[in-house]
């Protein structure tokens, strides 16, 4: 069976600033990774930070040719707030400008549509010590930024987006010990959770009185929850994980208001953030036109067995248990399950009850350990990654048969890359980085990418 998609879908990766770039000489400011990195360098993978990287600063050029071999006519990337405004919020880096120029002008040279964020995880450090999103000053620091950067790049960049992923700091830095500030505070977390929805709105607004040609969007990661059994405190149980981790930001920023569900939550056990009328208007009138949809992994859940005790901090687990479900699939890399139909179940539930909004996927990808055991002559040999895309498209082609209004499919990642916490230990790309000589090359997943999209279908 020949599985074809529509003319013009977008086929293409996604990277992000830290993860790529290297800090280069070029004046840019500390961020959060940085700092983090400079103090506890043991928190981090093999003590790898992001200094490095896969150098894409200085081979940007190299690299945009790889991405035209290996099929690409979008390409997602982020703008480092830190590298362009290095205190944050006053001066203009002029070297960050120049490369910026640079890439997205090579980008649309080799007729590949820039898709770019505005933040990927990186917080300027300086911008944390003023209270990071839990500050309003920070949030018109913000908004500010994502401003001078639709002026520089304007219509060149095809789609903006305001944060990727903007969740995973609230859960890394004030849940569960994986982000700086590394805090458990769950009132906190809401409050930084709000004040990322609210910086969004406020750039989506700033965005529209522009008038630009291209597109505003955010990144979110869904994680569909499903539940044990069909029985009602297995079913309560997903409904309050979907609500954390799902609706606490999709309802928000495609329908302008949170759940009421979850307000009246947060209200019992005394969580609620502090915000204004004022800013819950923002947010109901600027909702985004674009999603991007970043899946890796489905959440399984049951109902508590014991009831939480109540002298530990308030956690969303408190109202679920994991569910280990028999038989699931993982990725025995990265520990994480795949479950392909996942990808459908999100793109039938926006269709449904997210007007049908216009989304791609923007990540969805395997990360592997030691892939060097899988070269033969010269290259990577990575089927089981060609099997992953393959597995996942096929059920975003069923969606698009269904009436799904999904444009595209983005890989994370292009050239392998560094990663938060994990270093250069899972590789992702479609293109491998020797890390000793910084050379690329193509991986079989990169060719069948080109061919993925030379087709825009595959059998
Ligand atoms: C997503 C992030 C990416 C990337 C990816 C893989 O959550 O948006 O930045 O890192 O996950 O995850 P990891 O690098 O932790 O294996």
């Amino acid at each position: 069976k020949f599985y074809r998609f529509p003319k013009d879908f977008w086929w293409g990766s996604a990277t992000s600033a830290e993860q790529t770039e290297g800090k280069g000489n070029t004046g840019k400011g500390v961020t959060n990774w940085e700092h983090w990195y400079a103090i506890e360098p043991n928190r981090f993978f093999n003590g790898v930070g992001p200094e490095i990287t896969s150098d894409f600063f200085n081979q940007y050029k190299e690299d945009i040719r790889l991405l035209k071999e290996t099929g690409h006519n979008s390409f997602r990337m982020s703008i480092s707030w830190s590298r362009l405004i290095p205190d944050g919020f006053g001066e203009v880096n002029e070297a960050a400008v120049e490369f910026y120029n640079n890439v997205i002008n090579e980008l649309i040279q080799n007729n590949i549509k820039p898709f770019v964020g505005l933040f990927h995880f990186d917080m300027p450090y300086i911008m944390q010590e003023r209270g990071g999103w839990e500050s309003r000053e920070v949030i018109d620091a913000y908004v500010h930024y994502a401003k001078v950067c639709f002026e520089l790049f304007g219509d060149r960049v095809a789609n903006w987006f305001t944060f990727n992923e903007p969740i995973v700091p609230v859960e890394g830095g004030y849940l569960y010990d994986f982000h700086y500030p590394n805090i458990v505070d769950f009132k906190r977390a809401a409050q930084v959770a709000f004040g990322t929805v609210l910086a969004h709105a406020k750039t989506v607004k700033a965005f529209k009185r522009l008038n630009l040609q291209s597109k505003i969007g955010i990144v979110l990661n869904l994680t569909p929850s499903y539940p044990r059994g069909n029985n009602e405190h297995d079913l309560k149980a997903a409904n309050y994980a979907d609500l954390f981790f799902n609706r606490s930001f999709l309802d928000p920023c495609v329908k302008g208001a949170y759940p009421q569900e979850l307000i009246e939550l947060l209200k019992e056990y005394d969580q609620l953030p502090v915000y204004t009328e004022e800013d819950l208007q923002i947010i109901k009138e600027n909702t985004v036109q674009l999603l991007g949809v970043n899946y890796y992994q489905p959440r399984r859940v049951k109902a508590k067995m014991y009831k939480a005790n109540e002298e530990s901090p308030f956690l969303p687990e408190w109202f679920f248990d994991p569910y280990e479900m028999p038989g699931r699939k993982i990725n025995p890399h990265r520990g994480w399950e795949i479950y392909e139909k996942g990808i459908y179940d999100i793109l039938i539930n926006l269709r449904d009850n997210y007007r049908n909004i216009e989304c791609f996927i923007s990540e969805n990808g395997m990360g592997v350990e030691n892939e060097q055991r899988f070269i033969e002559n010269g290259q990577v040999n990575d089927h089981y990654r060609i099997q992953f895309i393959k597995g996942h498209l096929k059920y975003v082609h069923q969606a698009l048969k269904e009436g799904s209004n999904v444009k595209g499919y983005h890989l994370w990642t292009a050239m392998d890359n560094w990663s938060w916490m994990n270093g250069y230990k899972n590789r992702y790309g479609l293109i491998r980085v020797d890390l000793d000589s910084m050379e690329r090359s193509i991986k079989k997943s990169g060719e069948f990418f080109q061919e993925l999209n030379d087709n825009n279908g595959f059998e």
